[in-house]
C-alpha cells in the first residue's frame, strides 16, 4: 500500500526507503507531499515521533511513518538527545553541531573513551488515518571521536564510533550502517533505525512467507 514517509531530513528519508524496500511499500515523503512540520513540542523520541506521524496521517490521508531520533551523550546527560537537529541550529550545520559536543566533552574533561560514551537512539512511530498509533524503539551503543571520520552518512555520524567496530557511521557504507537481519548473528541489524526497523518488522510481518 502508499505509506507516507514523515521526515523532511534527507538523510533519514534515504535510510528510511532503504530499510522499508524489501516490504515493497510504495513510499511518497512528507516533502513530496509539501506537508508542513509540525513543532517538536514532545519531552520524548516517541512523543515526537507520535506528533510527526500523526499530522502528516491527518493531512494526507494514508498512513504514515515518522522517526523522531538523535545523540545522547552519557557525560552530558543525555543531551543533545531530543534537541540533535536543534544544535545544529536552523542552517543545519553539522560541522558545528559535531564541534558543540566536542566543546561540551571538553568542559567536562571527557578524554578517554570511557568519558566519552554515547548512543544513537530511533523511535518509529507509524499512525493510520483512523487514529491507531504504534511505536517502536531501537538504540545503538558506541563512543565519541575527534576529529570527525568519514564522510558518508548524515547529521553526527562522523564522531560516532558504534561498539565492536573501528570505524564510524561516517566512514561506513549504508549496508555497513544498517547491518544485516535480525536472524543473521554474524551480521545481525547495527544502526538505531535498523534496530528500530527489525522490531517492527518482527512485530508485525512473518519472514518465513517473504
Ligand atoms: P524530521 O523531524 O523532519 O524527520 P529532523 O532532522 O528534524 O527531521 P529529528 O528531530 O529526529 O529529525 O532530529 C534528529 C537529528 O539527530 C538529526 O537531524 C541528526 O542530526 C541526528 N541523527 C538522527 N539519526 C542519525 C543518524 O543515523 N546518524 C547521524 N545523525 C543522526
Amino acid at each position: 500500500g502508499r505509506l507516507v514517509v514523515a521526515t523532511h531530513n534527507a538523510g533519514k528519508l534515504r535510510e528510511i526507503r532503504e530499510l522499508l524496500a524489501p516490504f515493497g511499500f510504495d513510499t511518497v515523503s512528507a516533502g513530496e507531499l509539501s506537508l508542513p512540520e509540525p513543532e517538536e513540542t514532545g519531552a520524548t523520541f516517541e512523543d515526537n515521533a507520535i506528533l510527526k506521524a500523526r499530522a502528516a496521517a491527518e493531512a494526507s490521508g494514508l498512513p504514515a511513518l515518522a522517526d523522531d531520533s538523535g545523540l545522547a551523550v552519557d557525560a552530558l546527560d543525555g543531551a543533545p538527545g531530543i534537541h540533535s537537529a536543534r544544535w545544529a541550529g536552523a542552517d543545519r550545520d553539522f560541522a558545528r553541531a559535531m564541534r558543540n559536543v566536542e566543546e561540551e566533552l571538553q568542559k567536562k574533561g571527557a578524554t578517554g573513551p570511557d568519558a566519552r560514551t554515547a548512543r544513537f537512539v530511533a523511535a518509529l512511530a507509524i499512525a493510520w488515518p483512523d487514529g491507531h498509533i504504534e511505536t517502536v524503539r531501537g538504540e545503538v551503543e558506541g563512543t565519541l571521536v575527534w576529529p570527525p571520520r568519514g564522510t558518508q552518512g548524515f547529521g553526527y555520524d562522523p564522531m560516532f564510533l558504534p561498539d565492536g567496530f573501528d570505524r564510524t557511521f561516517g566512514e561506513m557504507s549504508a549496508q555497513e550502517k544498517h547491518g544485516g537481519k535480525a536472524d543473521d548473528p554474524d551480521n545481525p541489524p547495527l544502526s538505531h533505525r535498523a534496530r528500530a526497523f527489525a522490531t517492527l518488522v518482527e512485530a508485525h510481518i512473518d519472514t518465513d512467507n517473504g
